[in-house]
């Protein structure tokens, strides 16, 4: 890390996250409950994990303590997109292991799951995790997006993990690798390795969450964060009052950010993807919806506006995320082929040889790098949307919509849009005063967790819109949060993708007032995340967490007074 400090860093550095009572006490008792099972493809999932399947979830208490006092060494790997607040978590074990034993050893693996494939890892020391202490990033020991499944790769990690001695290990990271932490504890237990595998839930999508895990770290601050930046872009269109903004977010699936971030600020539109995907809705009658709204705002003196759009709209538009299905089954099977073909033009070609006809005049309606991207996979299958220019694409269209109306003499419309996308500014943001505690609390619990000798377990802390005092940490297997997906064109066990639910109280509150958002300037500025000063401020929860609690002052989310 750089020498040179902000003030805040500085300041940061001396604050001391809050603990839930169980885990402040000297002595710390993990209690084990009824077996568990998934909720569906239970058989399936039983085969693929005859040493792990059925485990009881476990409660950490305050209690005569039934833990491993060590000398312990345990290791811990940073996996996949970084959030806000995964150095806390790693200072948390880091600190629940020393409060323990001060022999116990904490190494980092670096450069995510692959350092453990490569055996590339440093030990944490004091002065590391004191200099990283309430920052964002995942500098410290850096992250990767790879995936510990292949044969050699597991065995790689087996012999790594046996050399080092290493008595457990926590991988901090989403849906996937929380899946994978459940494979590797799989693997490990079957060969008789001592190392234990524990998965901490991590991404700023806000995705990983169920009835154990209440939120995934990161969503708060991210959220907090990209929500400043609208708010302040939604007082420079009022100001200037001559532009539309379209903004796109982070979200790759799931579309929790951008929904939190309309409940924060009331843009003028929001598109929600899951409800697209429910209504069967195509791209252009989104574009033709867009379109009115500006249309309609035009008419009423109003030539600016703000959209947000989530990142992961275009796979569930039901015209392209069909292409998108298609498109992957011909990859399952023809993606070498596709590879070496060397000009866009010639892959573009085949494809559409091979595509249904709709599908592949839906992939020719596209400009040629959103083409290419939807070609592309990351190591989990996923198409990478974040490079998908999705905002310009829905710009690109709705200009031609208006100016087609604009012949016809139907609007006077003046459309002079600016595309943003928020996506990396808000993942190594310094945490907020609530990602700072919960992450702490996760790694603390997770090292408990260790001690108590589980493996296959997702840490979770509970009770989060109460005061931390109040909050209730455990262990929940994973074998009971997965399910069977298509994956790579194969059924494959995941941990079943929270999405936004379109019964769920945080869209409700949205679906009630965005009619009024979108023709009336209803902007709230909720400006930069605070971390000294009064609770209200600088304590709040999320609105999705506020709402999914039923914690809603006077029906108002956002303290604005919406309905
Ligand atoms: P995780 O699910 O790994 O936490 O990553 C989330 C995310 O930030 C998505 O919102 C985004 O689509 C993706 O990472 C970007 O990936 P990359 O960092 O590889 O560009």
């Amino acid at each position: 890390m750089s020498a040179d400090k902000s003030c805040l860093q500085k300041a940061r550095v001396a604050y001391q996250p809050k603990l839930p009572k169980a885990l402040r006490e000297g002595n710390i008792r993990v209690e084990l409950g009824a077996p568990t099972e998934p909720a569906t493809d239970k058989t399936d999932i039983k085969k693929l994990f005859p040493h792990t399947y059925g485990q009881p979830l476990a409660k950490i208490i305050e209690g005569e303590s039934n833990l491993n006092s060590g000398p312990m060494k345990v290791g811990v790997v940073l996996s996949g997109g970084q959030a806000p607040g995964g150095h806390n978590v790693i200072a948390g074990v880091y600190d629940a292991l020393k409060a323990a034993n001060k022999d116990n050893r904490l190494f980092g693996f670096l450069k995510g799951p692959g350092g453990c494939i490569k055996g590339k890892y440093k030990e944490l020391t004091n002065e590391i995790i004191d200099n990283y202490r309430n920052t964002g990033g995942f500098d410290m020991i850096m992250s990767g997006r790879d995936k510990i499944e292949k044969p050699e790769d597991l065995a790689a990690c087996l012999a790594n993990f046996a050399e080092m001695d290493l008595d457990g290990l926590v991988i901090i990271g989403g849906d996937d690798s929380n899946t994978n932490a459940a494979m590797l504890a799989e693997y490990l237990r079957a060969q008789n390795s001592k190392t234990r595998v524990i998965g901490v839930p991590k991404t700023i999508d806000g995705d990983m969450k169920n009835e154990m895990i209440e939120a995934s770290f990161g969503f708060d601050t991210a959220t907090k964060t990209y929500s400043e930046l609208i708010g302040n872009i939604c007082r420079d269109a009022t100001s200037a009052v001559k532009y539309w903004h379209f903004v796109r977010l982070m979200g790759r699936a799931a579309s929790h950010v951008a929904l939190e971030c309309a409940l924060q600020t009331h843009p003028n539109i929001c598109l929600v993807s899951e409800e697209i995907e429910e209504k069967g809705t195509t791209l252009d009658e989104i574009v033709s919806y867009i379109a009115d709204v500006v249309v309609k705002r035009a008419a009423a003196g109003k030539n600016y506006g703000i959209l947000v759009v989530p990142e992961g709209l275009p796979e569930f538009i039901s015209d392209i995320k069909a292409m998108i299905d298609e498109l992957s089954n011909i990859l399952g099977k023809d993606e070498k082929y596709i590879r070496e073909l060397g000009e866009h033009s010639e892959k573009a070609q085949y494809l559409s040889g091979q595509l249904s006809d709709h599908s592949a005049r839906v992939y020719a309606s596209l400009p040629e790098d959103a083409q290419e991207v939807l070609l592309k996979r990351d190591s989990h299958g996923n198409v990478p949307l974040s490079q998908v220019e999705t905002e310009r694409l829905l710009i690109d269209l709705v200009h031609d919509k208006i100016r087609s109306m604009k012949s016809k003499g139907k609007t006077e419309a003046k459309f002079s849009p600016l595309g943003h996308f928020f996506g990396y500014e808000g993942r190594c943001a310094f945490p907020s005063n609530f990602d700072a505690d919960y992450c702490y609390s996760l790694g603390y619990a997770a090292a408990q967790l260790v001690r108590a000798d589980l493996t296959g377990y997702t840490v979770n802390v509970q009770n989060l819109t109460k005061s931390s005092d109040e909050w209730l940490a455990g262990g929940t297997p994973v074998t009971m949060m997965l399910n069977m997906e298509m994956r790579k064109g194969k059924p494959t066990p995941v941990i079943k993708k929270a999405l936004v639910e379109l019964d769920g109280e945080p869209f409700k509150h949205f679906a009630a007032n965005r009619e009024e958002w979108a023709i009336n300037d209803c902007y709230v500025f909720p400006g930069p995340i605070q971390y000294f000063g009064p609770s209200e401020v600088c304590d709040q929860p999320t609105c999705t967490l506020a709402l999914e609690k039923g914690l809603v002052k006077k029906d108002c989310c956002c303290g604005c007074g919406c309905k």
